[in-house]
Formats: C-alpha cells, structure tokens, sequence
C-alpha cells in the first residue's frame, strides 16, 4: 500500500483557530507587533512556570538563543561536545570563535559519554556542551561534577525537552543555562522560537540586552547585541498551543504503546525512545541492527519513502563529519557516535497520526527488516 499524501516524521500542533485569531485581533488593535509586547511578557511567565525555572528568556529561534547563551557566559577557546546533534549545536560555538571538541556518546541512550570528558580537558577548555538528545537527559550529576572539578560552565541543547524533569526537578534548572527550541518540529512550539532558562539573577539583564542589541536605553548601547527576540505573533502562537499540549502529550502516549507492543520482540530492531518518569513523547527511535536486519537503515528510508512514509535519518551525518568540523576530529575518536549515526531512525509520531496508520507502519517496518 502507498498512503495517498506523505505521512511525515511529525507534525506541528495546530492551536484552536478562534482562539488564535482572538489574540490576533488584540496583537492588531494594539499594533505592537515585537519587541517584548504583551503576548510575550504572558507566555514567559506561563513558560516559567511550565518548565519550573527560576529564569527564562524567549527568543525568535534555538540556534539563536544557543549563540547568545555562549555570549552571556563569555566561553572562549574550546568546548567539549557532541556530535551527535542536529547542525545548531555545534554551529554556535563556531559562531562564537570557539573549537568544539567532540567527545563520544554513550550507546544505550546517545547522550555524552561523561566517562571521556575529564581526557579532553585542556588549558583553553571553558565549558561542555550537552544534549539532551530525543528527551534522554545528559548524566547532569555526574557532568556539574567534572565541571566543579575544572572549573568550567555547562549548557545543555535542551531542544528535545520540553517539559521534561529529573527526579521531579525541570530539567531547565540544570547546568548554568539550557537552550529550549520552539520549532514547528518540536513538542511545544511556536512557529518559530526559542528560550534560555537559567538560576543565575545577573543573566536576566545580560541576555536581555545581548537579544536586543545591547540597546540600553535610547542613549546607550552597552555591548554588541544581536537581535533574538520574539514576535508577538509567535508568542500567542504558544500560548494557544501551551494550552492544549496535554492533549498531545497524550495522543502521543496512546501511539507510543501501538509502536511499543508491535516492535516487541522483533530482534532486528531495538526501540530507544526514553521510558524515564518524568520525560515526555518527544521522538520514537528505531536502532536497526545492522547484523540482524536483512534491510539496512538507508535503504529502509527509502523503501518507505516510496509508500509516501517520510522517516529521518537523525542525526546522520554526525556534525563532527561536516566539511568545517571534519578537520578537528575522526570518525574513530567517536566510534560509537559513527555507529548509531548510521543505524538509528526517527519513524512518524504525532498526535495527529491515526492508529490504524501507525499500525500499517510498524508492520512495513517489521516485514522489511525481517524479510528484506
Ligand atoms: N539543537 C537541537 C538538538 C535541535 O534538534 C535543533 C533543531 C536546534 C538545536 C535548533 O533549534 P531551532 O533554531 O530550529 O529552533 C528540523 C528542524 O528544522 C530543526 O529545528 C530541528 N532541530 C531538527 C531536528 O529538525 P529538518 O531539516 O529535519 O526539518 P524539516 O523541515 O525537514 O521538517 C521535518 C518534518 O517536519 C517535515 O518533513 C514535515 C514536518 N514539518 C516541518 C515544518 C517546518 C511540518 O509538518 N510543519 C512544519 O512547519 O530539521
């Protein structure tokens, strides 16, 4: 069977069109379109308290944000890194004059392997760079250890975590600053966006004016700002969609136990989305086994690609082994990085998705992996 029109990796939440078109109508009878309005200053707050933080900065997009994260924390020279990301994380650092140093990832959850940060520290290493990647959380205890140790600051890419806790606690509230994206491709979202959260009270007015181009006041700017913020269109975009984001969550569960119960069992295949209490639906991840499945992950995307099911490759190719990054590292100082790169797959999961759709998936999976 080929489904009529693409079935892709996910899908946005859509907010409920009145409501939206309510807060338009006041964001156009205000006329304040930007710059830190009305809408703005309520989904902060709402964000705030979501994601249980002392502090949060919105932004107009994550890479954005990232970038100004590393200019607020005034990092320089190296930082120890992943590779195993989307192209942002490792771009911020380039775009702020600093090397990354890739470290390698652990296998069972793909996050940074904090066992072989300590052998990459060097005289010019001011910070490590996590990512908390498809919701599973870095090991945040034992990296604020080793950053005591050295005395160096950590961030966390935490794109792929909305929502999430550690033992109850936000997982914005760990490290020194965490990056949250907004993305149409992410859980929460607002078309475009993104937002820093931190404890530190000094960072408030610091990432303010670094967002707004160090503009002061009308007479004064204080340093070389860029411009991060975030429109009000955006900003009532998520507050609609806060609204109505357990909904998701939930569609999401229910499809999460479709995948799980089907892709039980089936030895070519090894489900690695986290299960963790406190983390929410953010991706379903697929390792195939490559010594056991009679399809190779490339040629699976593609055999899907022609029943119109878009899976992704994520993260393929590592960035460590993009043209600008590929000098400072190989693919054997990060094996097992290079290994789940070429072998792990993001399959369709959005609350949108219709069971009877989802089952049809998994067992087109299920056939080409067992039977080629
Ligand atoms: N750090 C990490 C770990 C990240 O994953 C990301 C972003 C960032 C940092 C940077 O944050 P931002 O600056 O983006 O806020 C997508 C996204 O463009 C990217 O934001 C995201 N990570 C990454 C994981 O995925 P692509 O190239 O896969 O996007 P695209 O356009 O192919 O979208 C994937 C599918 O989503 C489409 O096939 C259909 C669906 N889609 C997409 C959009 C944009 C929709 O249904 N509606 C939409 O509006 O990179």
């Amino acid at each position: 069977m080929k489904f009529d029109s693409p079935i892709f990796v996910t899908r946005p939440i859509i907010p409920n069109p009145s409501s939206y078109y309510k807060r338009l109508d006041s964001i156009f009878e205000s006329q304040w379109l930007s710059n830190m309005g009305n809408q703005h200053q309520e989904l902060e707050n709402r964000l705030t308290k979501h994601l249980d933080v002392p502090y949060l900065s919105l932004f107009n997009n994550g890479t954005i944000a990232l970038i100004t994260a590393i200019q607020a924390l005034r990092l320089q020279g190296e930082v120890i890194t992943t590779p195993f990301t989307f192209a942002a994380t490792t771009h911020a650092l380039a775009w702020n004059n600093i090397t990354p140093v890739f470290c390698d990832i652990k296998r069972d959850d793909f996050t940074i392997d904090e066992t072989k940060i300590e052998s990459l520290i060097t005289p010019k290493t001011s910070a490590i760079l996590g990512v908390h990647v498809f919701g599973h959380p870095c090991n945040t205890e034992a990296i604020q250890k080793i950053a005591d140790k050295y005395g160096l600051r950590i961030i966390y890419d935490a794109a792929h975590s909305f929502g999430d806790s550690i033992e109850g606690k936000g997982i914005g509230n760990f490290g020194d600053v965490s990056m949250f994206s907004f993305h149409p491709t992410k859980l929460f979202h607002t078309a475009e966006g993104g937002a820093l959260t931190y404890k530190d009270p000094n960072l408030y007015e610091r990432i303010y004016l670094l967002k707004n181009f160090g503009i002061k006041n009308e007479n004064e700017v204080v340093m070389p700002g860029i411009n991060g913020k975030m429109n009000e269109l955006s900003a009532a975009m998520g507050i609609e969609v806060l609204n109505i984001i357990d909904h998701e969550i939930e569609s999401r569960r229910n499809l999460e136990a479709v995948y799980d119960s089907l892709f039980n069992g089936i030895s070519p295949i090894k489900v690695v989305s986290p299960r963790k209490q406190g983390i929410n639906p953010h991706y379903y991840m697929l390792y195939i086994d490559p010594s056991k499945s009679m399809t190779n992950r490339d040629s699976l995307v593609e055999r899907l690609k022609a029943d119109n099911i878009y899976c992704r490759k994520y993260f393929s190719p590592l960035t460590s082994e993009f043209p600008c990054y590929c000098q400072q590292s190989t693919a054997k100082a990060v094996p097992i990085a290079h290994e789940i790169s070429n072998n792990l797959v993001a399959i369709p999961f959005y609350g949108e998705l219709k069971i009877d759709d989802a089952h049809y998936i998994a067992n087109r999976i299920i056939n080409l992996v067992t039977n080629g």
